[in-house]
């Protein structure tokens, strides 16, 4: 049992508490929430990427089957052999259907925390459909307890509904950038449709006519769709909410706004004519204008088309083929680590309320105060549980009087290298806190706290193995009633 994602060993100590000096905000009631019915939240309460929740339990696996794709976005380029890329349409190798299944296997007899198998390309995730729904099928015989979940660019969607239907694909992506075609002709290059090659305009409104099609009938079929949008600035930015109006009203479960990753080193069109991606503080902008739209994901970590683990660790390199058993040395499927690993996370998440109840209470007494940003070192399990110098990304939760939320997060590079600090890495860490108030982390070294002092950014130890979210609020409590929590 991985023990780093829920740290069972910490509950006799300081982890169950609330935070101190407020008794903190965060998950107090039990869900589903009330405007869920029960058997959405049965679906998505261990899949890591429809639950914000479940991210801090729950791990997926991409399994790279779809190599090609029906169009040519702006922002893509299908790479192979990449291992050190952490962006969409990277993987390392490509697998046929009975690879993917003999990989999943493996990775789900390693990893307990597994509960969803998707496909995420690198192509397009229906393009090649035979193939796609073949691996389905394999892996759903094989390990009937993990969630199946397909990502697509919707051109073809509404042509295999069924498909879908008959597998129990109960999640499916489509990425909606546009609903207007002269916008949407900025962002891509040609749709391949009917035999043969379109561009422009016309391109565009087959691709956007074919998505919101395929979105009506996933979702009256009652499949949960998430819809993704690329954050492209000054081509769609202002004109997200409009697409998460229109998403809202056909149905979509969840909206998904990423932040374009554009660099001349990836070779996509974008990345050639120097078209920027949004900052973290316009990506915050523009998500905060949707509030009260679609439901809004915040914690989408952009991975790879081979990714395995958690969110936002990618252990994808320890299950290349290279290190796979042979067919011959193969183990069978062995779901009974799961199961219990599942129990320990139904009893850790009820713990967890506990540790929260009444914390929203303590927030609203501070209905004026100005919002905070904190950043937290997170292994898993919703704790802060990770030392400064080990995190390669910083998850942010912003308190203010209505209570505490995961907003999103940070990369960088981590500082420590193995037993000694990396003082270049920390400009581009604190350029990558830029707005944030306060981290709190397991452990931080007098070096790089002194230097994210001198930007302005206390670093605390003092919630070290504590819930984030009670933690958080408590930070917010003492910030806001001008109380210096000592580190
Ligand atoms: Fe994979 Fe996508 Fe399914 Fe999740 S990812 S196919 S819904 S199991 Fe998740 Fe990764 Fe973001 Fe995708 S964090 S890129 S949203
Ligand atoms: Fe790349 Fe996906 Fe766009 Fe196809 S749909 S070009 S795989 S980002």
């Amino acid at each position: 049992m991985n023990q780093q994602v829920i740290p069972f060993q910490a509950r006799s100590g300081k982890a169950g508490k609330a935070g101190k000096g407020c008794s903190g905000c965060g998950p107090s009631e039990d869900p589903p929430p009330s405007d869920m019915p029960r058997a959405v939240w049965d679906k998505i309460q261990d899949h890591p990427c429809y639950s914000e929740e479940a991210h801090h339990y729950f791990a997926r696996i991409h399994v790279a089957v779809a190599p090609a794709c029906n169009i040519q976005c702006n922002y893509c380029n299908r790479k192979y052999d990449c291992a050190n890329e952490s962006r969409p349409g990277v993987v390392s190798e490509r697998l046929t259907p009975e690879e993917a299944l003999h990989k999943v296997i493996a990775v789900a007899n390693a990893v307990p925390q597994l509960s969803v198998v998707g496909i995420a390309g690198p192509g397009d995730g229906l393009y090649d459909f035979r193939r796609i729904f073949a691996t389905f099928r394999l892996i759903a015989q094989a390990l009937p307890d993990l969630k199946l979940c397909l990502s697509t660019n919707g051109l073809t969607v509404s042509d295999h509904i069924d498909d879908i239907l008959d597998l129990n694909i109960d999640h499916v992506t489509i990425t909606i950038n546009a609903l207007d075609a002269e916008i949407a002709e900025r962002l891509y290059a040609w749709v391949f449709f009917c035999t043969r090659r379109w561009t422009g305009r016309e391109a565009a409104r087959i691709l956007l006519d074919r998505q919101m099609e395929g979105l009506e009938r996933l979702t009256e079929a009652g499949v949960l769709v998430k819809v993704n949008s690329v954050l492209v600035p000054s081509i769609n930015d202002r004109h997200l909410p409009e697409v998460n109006a229109a998403v809202k009203r056909r149905g979509a479960f969840l909206h998904n706004v990423m932040p374009l990753i554009s660099n001349p080193a990836h070779g996509t069109r974008f990345g050639l004519t120097g078209q920027r991606g949004p900052t973290p503080m316009e990506l915050k902008a523009v998500q905060d204008t949707l509030a009260g739209g679609a439901r809004l994901m915040r914690h989408c970590r952009q991975c790879r088309a081979d990714a395995v683990g958690l969110l936002g660790e990618d252990r994808g390199q320890e299950f290349t083929r290279e290190h796979l058993p042979s067919a011959a040395d193969a183990l069978p499927p062995d779901p009974v680590a799961r199961a219990a690993y599942r129990v320990l996370v139904e009893e850790e998440r009820q713990i967890r309320r506990k540790a929260s109840a009444g914390a929203d209470q303590a927030c609203h007494s501070l209905t004026a105060a100005t919002p905070l940003l904190v950043a937290v070192c997170t292994k898993g399990g919703g704790r802060i549980n990770q030392h400064f110098g080990h995190a390669r990304e910083f998850q942010v939760f912003e308190a203010d009087g209505q209570g505490v939320r995961f907003i999103g997060h940070r990369r960088a590079d981590h500082y420590c290298q193995g037993g000694w600090g990396k003082d270049e890495n920390l400009d581009p860490i604190i350029t990558a806190l830029a707005g944030i108030a306060v981290v709190l982390a397991a452990k931080v070294g007098e070096g790089p706290r002194a230097a994210l002092a001198r930007a302005g950014i206390r670093v605390l130890e003092t919630h070290a193995l504590e819930y984030i979210e009670p933690s958080v609020a408590a930070v917010f409590a003492a910030e806001r009633n001008t109380f210096r929590v000592s580190a």
